[in-house]
């Protein structure tokens, strides 16, 4: 298959609608998507810590062959993943993922605990975005954390968050580039409380506390709090929900992250998009595939996935919507989780950005709505595998299924000896 003829053919088509494809090509490389580390090694992280803890309501299935084992697993892992997906990466670090000879728990954490990573990163051109841990601890057994009752235990979750901020801070510094943290805490429980009020009082104060050091730049460590409907354990009460998240959002001046598996089933998140963004800065979104949980499945290039790129490039938002993935399948091969979901997202942005926007904003606005309905079915068959195709050789990445290859080639020789 003739990848240029293809493409010219396309552009040509797509030409008609007045969409510039190799416009399209050329953003849809830039905007940037943060890989999170935790696909490499199952959400296991690097720290010393007991056997049997609780995961926080959040779990990996399966046991394919092959999980990383250490830092060193885990970024080789990931830089093979980066060679076979297009476009710009950053990586996201989980703070249970730093590196230390002696074990230093998570309240007296600081950036040289992420060294390793930071020189990684530097060594491959990418900047990182980090999250405080909040689960898989000995102090978030009991299911609360920032809004423990015992002062004790939450003014360690305090100091940790604080300390995730200076982290962040220190990896903004290193990467002229600011780092985008991300809160999400598994605060709740499996029956409902009596008490719904005292933990969210607790949780705010406790945020507050964290988001008052003077001494963080909020253009370097730039936050969001994300939200969630329910965990495996906290099924009937969750303190940060969708309610109290935006609500401190909005009222801190704080971005909110909307992960696609954190609502009910048959909810979606394109539609939230345009509302949060009338009222907030900017939102980051955790990329992700609910079936029927929040069951962390690869993302696949499904409508649910095309239609939040969609609001985004029809409300002229890139640039107030950070991208991250956040799936975790321990079930198949985890290069090919990291490079399937990867390209997924990717070929989602460029899918958008050839959308005919302005024709069919002006047969809205005239009120043809059949022939708006007839263009939208119109570009469901249009040439778009040729588009990217050509977005892939021009990134220099192997095209189709030619990256399949290569990690069977990476599965034999790595991660099949582990
Ligand atoms: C959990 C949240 C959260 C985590 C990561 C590991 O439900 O989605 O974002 O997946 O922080
Ligand atoms: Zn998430």
């Amino acid at each position: 298959m003739n990848i240029e003829k293809a493409y010219k053919t396309a552009k040509e088509q797509y030409a008609a609608f007045g969409i510039d494809t190799d416009a399209a090509i050329q953003k849809a490389l830039k905007l940037p998507i943060s890989l999170h580390c935790w696909q490499s090694d199952d959400v296991a992280g690097f720290e010393t810590k007991p056997e049997g803890l609780s995961g926080g309501g959040i779990m990996a299935t399966g046991n394919y062959p092959g999980r990383a084992r250490n830092g060193e697993e885990a970024r080789a892992d990931i830089a093979k993943a980066m060679s076979l997906i297009p476009g710009k990466q950053r990586v996201n670090v989980h703070a249970c993922y730093s590196e230390t000879k002696k074990f230093v728990d998570r309240d007296e954490m600081d950036a040289s605990c992420f060294k390793k990573w930071m020189d990684w990163a530097e060594s491959q051109k990418i900047c990182l975005d980090f999250n405080p841990t909040f689960f898989a601890h000995p102090k978030s057994q009991d299911g609360y954390t920032l809004s423990h009752q015992d002062d004790e235990i939450r003014a360690f979750w305090i100091r940790h968050g604080k300390a995730c901020r200076r982290i962040a801070q220190a990896m903004a510094e290193a990467q002229g580039s600011p780092c985008y943290v991300n809160w999400w805490t598994p605060d709740g429980s499996k029956e409902v409380p009596v008490d719904c009020w005292g933990p969210r009082a607790r949780m705010a104060a406790s945020y507050d506390t964290i988001m008052n050091d003077k001494s963080i730049d909020r253009k370097k460590c730039v936050d969001f709090i994300e939200s969630k409907l329910f965990g495996i354990g906290s099924e009937s009460y969750v303190v940060s929900s969708a309610e109290f998240c935006s609500d401190y959002a909005i009222s801190r001046k704080m971005g909110l992250c909307l992960d696609m598996g954190h609502f009910h089933p048959t909810e979606t998140i394109d539609g939230k998009i345009s509302s949060h963004l009338t009222f907030m800065d900017r939102i980051l979104l955790h990329v992700s595939r609910p079936v029927r949980w929040d069951s962390d499945h690869v993302v696949i290039f499904n409508d649910d996935l095309k239609n939040i790129f969609l609001e985004i490039q029809r409300g002229k938002a890139w640039d107030r919507v950070v991208l991250a993935l956040d799936f975790f399948d321990a079930s198949i091969n985890r290069i090919g989780a990291y490079v399937i979901g990867t390209r997924a997202a990717r070929k989602g942005i460029l899918c958008a950005l050839l959308d005919p926007t302005k024709p069919l904003q002006k047969y809205e606005a005239a009120g043809k709505n059949a022939q708006r309905l007839a263009m939208m079915e119109e570009f469901k068959s249009m040439p778009f595998g040729a588009v990217w195709d050509m977005l892939c050789e021009k990134a220099g990445v192997p095209v189709g299924m030619a990256w399949v290859a290569e990690m069977e080639k990476y599965e034999s020789k790595v991660q099949s000896g582990r």
